[in-house]
């Protein structure tokens, strides 16, 4: 069986487009794959997070992978700092990486571009950890949103100069970027994806958000002056965007959905897509509630750790006397 590894970083708290983009996929991948599943709460910190509200939203995270249907008998399910390897071949990965890959990383850039301060060296090498969480495991896939592809081919690039440079030791990964719902846009801003860190509410579906704010949030969505329900994704990028949740969550085809709507009003559109929305998220909230009362979490994040490390450690060790840095039997 071919094996997946994704993650997601509960920078805040997991939006529609965390579920649409990632995590429903990984649902239906773990019937067809071996999957390995990680909440990255190293990737969080390289930009600064309020301890607590980190905390919370780490508990969140795993109760909402299991309520959203990930199942720890097919997933290996874990916290990324309970399998230290991530960090220890991050460090490897960062001295096998030159400067100028970083600087061409686009998420980077274009936080530079907009003159952000105070950015830290953390989130500069990032990219170095995430090859080393792919290349631990020896994936075969990477379910990537659009913008997450340029990484999967640096660790690559990584992967391949490694094997060159001490033998074949890395398998390397492919990006897997699913075609339907692999950007959500914010609500009131369709020009931007829906980003659980950028603090822009009303644009934002929470996974946890309460029912009726989601039905309001879907009701208040920005369209445009054409009213007509088209597949235009640059005249109409709300409406394309409003499709695009819409397909991806009843997968029907967003040309079929236009079609049923055709004649009809933006209102009556926007009532079927919260209906849709409300409907699936009603599901998950139900389990959350569930998960949270049975108090499962820990078990489950400590047998998916322990299953992670042996992968992990057996790697690590492999790295390390390749390069000759280990010089004893660690037990
Ligand atoms: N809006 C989105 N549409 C489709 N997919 C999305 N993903 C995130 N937002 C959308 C996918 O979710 C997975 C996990 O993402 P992540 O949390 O690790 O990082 P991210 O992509 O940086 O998500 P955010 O919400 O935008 O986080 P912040 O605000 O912290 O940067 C990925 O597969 C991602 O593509």
């Amino acid at each position: 069986m071919k094996r997946m590894l994704s993650a997601v970083k509960p920078t805040g708290k997991l939006t529609l487009g965390n579920y649409i983009g990632a995590i429903r996929n990984f649902v239906k991948y773990q019937n067809d794959y071996e999957m390995i599943v990680f909440i990255a709460n190293l990737h969080c910190i390289t930009v600064y997070q309020e301890p607590e509200e980190l905390k919370k939203n780490l508990k969140d995270a795993a109760a909402l992978y299991m309520a959203c249907g990930l199942d720890p008998e097919k997933t290996t399910m874990f916290l990324q700092t309970d399998v230290m390897e991530h960090a220890e071949l991050g460090y490897i990965m960062a001295c096998n990486t030159y400067l100028g890959e970083l600087n061409r990383m686009t998420q980077f850039k274009d936080k530079m571009a907009k003159g952000e301060s105070g950015l830290s060296a953390g989130l500069y090498t990032y990219p170095c950890l995430m090859a080393a969480d792919i290349l631990l495991y020896d994936a075969d896939y990477v379910p990537v949103g659009d913008d997450q592809k340029q990484h999967v081919e640096l660790t690559r690039d990584i992967a391949q100069r490694f094997n060159n440079r001490y033998g074949e030791t890395f398998k390397l990964p492919e990006p897997l970027v699913q075609q339907v719902g692999k950007r959500i846009m914010m609500l009131n801003d369709p020009y931007h994806k829906m980003s659980k860190s950028e603090n822009n509410d009303k644009g934002c579906i929470y996974l946890l958000d309460d029912l009726n704010v989601i039905r309001k949030k879907i009701m208040s969505a920005v369209t445009d002056s054409y009213g007509e329900i088209k597949v235009d994704q640059e005249r109409q990028p709300g409406i394309y965007n409003l499709l695009e949740i819409y397909s991806a969550l009843t997968d029907i085809s967003k040309e079929e959905i236009a079609a049923e709507f055709k004649g009809k009003g933006y209102g009556e559109f926007k009532k079927a897509v919260a209906d849709v929305v409300v409907q699936e998220i009603e599901k998950i909230q139900k389990r959350y509630n569930e998960i949270i009362k049975e108090n499962i979490i820990e078990d489950v994040l400590n047998e998916g750790a322990l299953k992670a490390h042996k992968m992990a450690f057996k790697k690590v060790k492999k790295v390390e006397r390749k390069i000759g840095i280990d010089i004893h039997k660690r037990k």
